[in-house]
């Protein structure tokens, strides 16, 4: 049979692996043969007697490790459309993302199946999938839908970003070649796998390359201090260098030259998904010796811009477009600039651009401009390289590497009984790029401290929407709405 998407490609080369080792988590060391396996396995179970599942959409919730592998490969085996979900989201977000992706079927490790069994009857556990009687698997076209992931917009709810197996493929391919991803390498894997950054550029391009991916549980600093020796890549968004930095200044100094002296053998360090900041990028070369390797990128098309793995990493810079991806600025009028110095909204082409906004047409169709994808962010071109601006909106904040819609965190506070009126805006800080930081007005006659307020929220929202810094205000300059007005309400947090 001719297969013609990324997944079997994947699965391809996943066989082709055999021995090697695919992955190491907290279970152990698992071949690609096994990985292959297991994906089969899942494919069967999630097909039941259909022939294909034509696009049923398959929500996931495992640890990162082997069963989060097979879960993904084996929905694309089956013809299913992978959405990842966060494990730490709180029920209402799951639910949001269950509902608006209409799941037709569940995957979960034993660890979350209570969970997510909670949430959608019927889900499949992953660790009882490997005996299942297995099924000849379906044809899968690669202008098949094959994920969706979530990202917060300005204007309302997060929004699925749908890529095909084409994307997928066409996001995986430049990287692996431009940062020569290669059989013997391994990558320490700290990231989420609800987002493009840990999805596509550390887990299936290591995939691709019949490399080992090594799963740490979490995001722990003194964990990767310890592992890092032993890799070859790491990835990471700019505050998790910062938090290594801090643990590493509070360490012993033998400690100290240890950590160092492990963190000089990785052939690359990658930092990405917000601004990696000049003093950070020089305190890292500073302590590793190491000069981290900037790109941008977005959910809707993956990497766009890198700087290179050999030549001059320019520090403040994003570098220049990947192979494949065209990129241009364009101006207020709407007309591309032309050469060094003038900036512009920096827009996209390439085939690893998303196909649609799920079950939003016009919101898709927004986001086009004569096939140009509009990323919403200025950029400026200064010797050769782009220089990332800033967003074009206000109201989307990056903290933690998460992109956040301060109107969306509005909407949910707006529904405290206690809130009068209220505005969100991102400060920047040296940690987290951005802080998420509320002003309040309260109703009269009501009470409310910081500290509830924000629990509340979490109980509500993912955790890093909840405001770290919240400010009550006798009144919203100008009732909080508008550019100028939030930079008014900035202001006020940095006046506090
Ligand atoms: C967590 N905390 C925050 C916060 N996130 N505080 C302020 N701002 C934030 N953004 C708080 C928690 O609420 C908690 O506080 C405390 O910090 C510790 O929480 P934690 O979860 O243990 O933090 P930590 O694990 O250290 O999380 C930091 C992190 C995480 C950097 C590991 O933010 C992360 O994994 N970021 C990666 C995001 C990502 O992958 N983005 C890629 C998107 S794709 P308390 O008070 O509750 O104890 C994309 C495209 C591209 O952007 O280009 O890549
Ligand atoms: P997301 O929508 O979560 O995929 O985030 C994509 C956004 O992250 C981009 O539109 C940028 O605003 C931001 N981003 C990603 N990489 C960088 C970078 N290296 N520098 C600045 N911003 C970045």
């Amino acid at each position: 049979m001719a297969w013609h998407m990324a997944a079997v490609q994947l699965l391809e080369r996943v066989q082709e692996g055999g021995a090697r080792t695919a992955i190491l988590d907290d279970d152990g060391a698992h071949t690609y043969g096994e990985l292959a396996v297991q994906s089969t396995a899942v494919a069967s179970a999630l097909l039941r007697d259909a022939p294909s599942l034509s696009g049923c959409r398959v929500a996931i919730m495992a640890a990162p490790g082997h069963r989060f592998v097979a879960a993904l490969v084996g929905t694309w085996l089956a013809g299913g459309v992978a959405v990842p979900l966060c494990a730490q989201h709180p029920a209402p977000e799951l639910q949001y993302v269950l509902r608006d992706t209409g799941a037709q079927r569940a995957l979960a490790d034993a660890a979350h199946h209570p969970r997510l069994q909670r949430l959608f009857t019927e889900a499949l556990q992953l660790e009882s999938l490997t005996q299942a009687c297995i099924k000849p698997l379906p044809a899968v076209a690669s202008t098949d839908r094959a994920l969706i992931l979530y990202s917060s917009g300005t204007t309302s709810r997060p929004k699925g970003v749908v890529s095909t197996h084409a994307n997928i493929q066409a996001m995986i391919m430049p990287l692996v070649s431009s940062w020569d991803w290669r059989a013997d390498d391994r990558i320490l894997h700290v990231l989420p796998l609800h987002h493009a950054h840990g999805l596509i550029n550390a887990l299936l391009c290591c995939l691709w390359a019949g490399a080992t991916c090594e799963f740490l549980p979490r995001f722990d600093a003194r964990m990767v201090w310890e592992r890092l020796g032993k890799a070859t890549l790491l990835m990471g968004v700019p505050t998790m260098y910062h938090k290594l930095l801090t643990v590493w200044r509070a360490a012993p100094r033998t400690v100290q030259a240890a950590w160092a002296d492990a963190a000089r053998k990785p052939r690359l360090m990658v930092s990405g998904s917000s601004a990696l900041p000049t003093a950070l990028f020089d305190a890292w070369a500073e302590v590793t010796g190491q000069r981290l390797l900037e790109r941008y990128g977005m959910t809707e098309m993956g990497m766009a811009l890198s700087n290179p793995l050999h030549g001059e990493r320019r520090s403040g810079t994003v570098g220049q477009p990947l192979p494949g991806i065209a990129v241009r600025l364009v101006g207020e009028d709407g007309r591309a600039v032309a050469g060094e110095g003038a900036p512009g909204e920096l827009q996209v082409r390439g085939s690893s651009v998303f196909m649609e906004y799920w079950n939003r047409p016009a919101m898709t169709r927004q986001a086009f401009k004569a096939g140009w994808f509009c990323t919403g962010d200025m950029a400026v071109m200064e010797r050769g390289y782009y220089r990332i601006l800033g967003r074009i909106s206000v109201d989307i904040i990056k903290s933690g590497g998460y992109k956040v819609s301060a109107l969306e965190v509005e909407e949910v506070l707006r529904q405290h009984p206690a809130i009068d009126q209220c505005a969100v805006v991102g400060v920047p800080d040296p940690e987290w790029g951005e802080r998420i930081c509320a002003a309040v007005v309260l109703r009269t006659g009501c009470v409310l401290s910081a500290a509830s307020l924000r629990a509340w929220v979490k109980a509500r929202m993912a955790f890093y929407k909840a405001p770290t810094r919240i400010i009550l205000v006798d009144a919203l300059p100008h009732n909080g709405i508008g550019k100028v007005q939030k930079a008014r309400v900035q202001q006020l947090f940095a006046e506090y």
